[in-house]
């Protein structure tokens, strides 16, 4: 067995009798065989842009299907269930969780879409939604085909993105809310007291492409209101508060249980005023939206402008909304026994903790401590494994000759439920130098 010389001070040596031995570099050693694991992910992922031409390209469809079902999308009519078809197909393809359910009004069956993205806290669920259904006299395409679009096109951005918020996000398009907000009512009715509870929000969009728009943000809760103001004062647009909406809308059926909500409006009959031409542009005198529950609400009812930028403020508030605020931190478990780490080609190492009593999912800022006595960090792969065995890389022979690894790390574990076995695992992948994990500890 070769006297184990930590390899730096052969190669001082090496130099010392005046010449160059090849010493055997780590590089030249056998190429570490780390794991594939896919690595630590720290960033918060940032809102992508909504393209407008997806939005509108919706839109196309929905007109199309009011054009060919005796030009609307009413509730009780064959043009609504055909855009619920529709909606329904982009999100199965998108691998959401898609639940159809149906409803009596007026003596013709609803329906309402609920659209489930798989992962984050299932105690916390933030809900983005639109009445699909148009009135009898047009294809709805402002009203609200807008809203339907927009929330579509960002449920599709959030598959694209295969985002891993820390809430649970679930998406909504509402049958019959022109009869009275019926389709909604009826959801929000029919979900058990616990379900409600677990809601951290409702966002609502109805009408958010007028075409002589306003930018009107509602005032229900103030949270939900500063994040959408937030993203319109970035992008040099003012607001106003929405002061016609009460109760005029689906956010009113989660309100009148208790649940935070939130939403946007470009306007509908009222007029715009000459100050708001001032502030927003377009024509004063005239109502922001002249074609509202009229047959000329089709896809020329519709400014672009006003339909992007809603678009993009709905993707933001699901972005920063959705990250919200992980399980409260101190709840951290450690594993303080040594644990020696055999040289290369030794097996890999592990250090375990149980972790208990964290509701939910682990965070998207899951940290991790790493305590590592060793002569040469550049010899080591050290991961982190979730009780269901997901590896995630923290550290990957970087360091060099450097000593011990003394590191905290940031994991995106919010894929991964909390409670459970996690073990950090230690393996020594180049020869010569030697050490042991000294402690370790994780914090959700
Ligand atoms: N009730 C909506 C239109 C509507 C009118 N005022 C507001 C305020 C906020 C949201 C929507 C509305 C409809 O006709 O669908
Ligand atoms: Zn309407
Ligand atoms: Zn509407
Ligand atoms: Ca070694």
């Amino acid at each position: 067995m070769s006297l184990s010389v930590p390899r730096r001070l052969a190669a001082v040596a090496a130099l010392a009798v005046g010449g160059l031995i090849a010493a055997t570099a780590p590089s030249a050693l056998a190429a570490p065989t780390a794991p594939a694991a896919p690595t630590a992910v720290t960033a918060a992922p940032t809102p992508p842009d909504i393209p407008l031409a997806n939005v509108k390209a919706h839109l196309t469809q929905l007109q199309t299907i009011a054009t060919n079902n005796g030009g609307n999308r009413a509730h009780g009519r064959a043009g609504y269930k055909a855009s619920i078809d529709y909606v329904k197909a982009k999100l199965d393809a998108a691998g959401f969780t898609t639940t159809l359910q149906t409803f009596t009004s007026s003596g013709a069956t609803g329906y309402n879409l609920i659209a489930d993205w798989p992962g984050g806290d299932p105690d916390s669920v933030l809900m983005a939604g639109a009445h699909l259904d148009s009135v009898s006299s047009g294809a709805g395409i402002n009203d609200n085909g807008s809203g339907s679009a927009a929330v579509l096109e960002t449920a599709l951005a959030v598959s694209r993105a295969q985002l891993q918020p820390t809430k649970h996000l679930r998406f909504g398009w509402w049958g019959a809310e022109e009869l009275g907000l019926i389709g909604s009512k009826y959801y929000v009715n029919n979900l058990p007291a616990a379900e409600r509870a677990k809601f951290s929000g409702y966002l609502n969009f109805d009408m958010i492409g007028s075409p002589n728009p306003g930018y009107f943000v509602y005032d229900d809760d103030a949270a939900i209101e500063q994040t959408f103001k937030t993203y319109f004062s970035g992008i040099g647009v003012p607001t106003e508060i929405e002061t016609e909406g009460d109760g005029r809308s689906d956010h009113a059926s989660f309100k009148n249980v208790g649940i935070p909500v939130g939403g946007l409006f470009t306007g509908a009959s009222r007029t715009k005023t000459a100050a708001q031409a001032q502030k927003w542009g377009g024509t004063s005198g005239q109502a922001f939206d002249r074609c509202y529950h009229s047959s000329c609400d089709n896809t020329s009812n519709i400014n672009d402008t006003a339909l992007d930028r809603n678009s993009d403020a709905v993707a933001y508030a699901i972005w920063n909304l959705g990250a919200a605020t992980p399980v409260p931190p101190g709840k951290s478990f450690e594993n303080t026994a040594d644990v020696n780490i055999p040289d290369s080609p030794g097996a890999a190492v592990t250090s375990p903790v149980t972790a208990s009593d964290v509701p939910g999912n682990a965070p998207a800022t899951t940290k991790v401590d790493v305590n590592i006595v060793h002569t040469y960090r550049g010899d080591l792969v050290v991961d982190l494994v979730a009780p269901d065995g997901t590896v995630y890389n923290l550290h990957n022979r970087s360091g060099g000759s450097a000593d011990n690894l003394v590191a905290s790390y940031t994991v995106n574990a919010s894929a991964e439920v909390a409670n459970g076995v996690w073990k950090l695992q230690v393996k020594d992948v180049a020869a010569q130098d030697v050490g042991y994990i000294n402690s370790w500890k994780i914090t959700f």
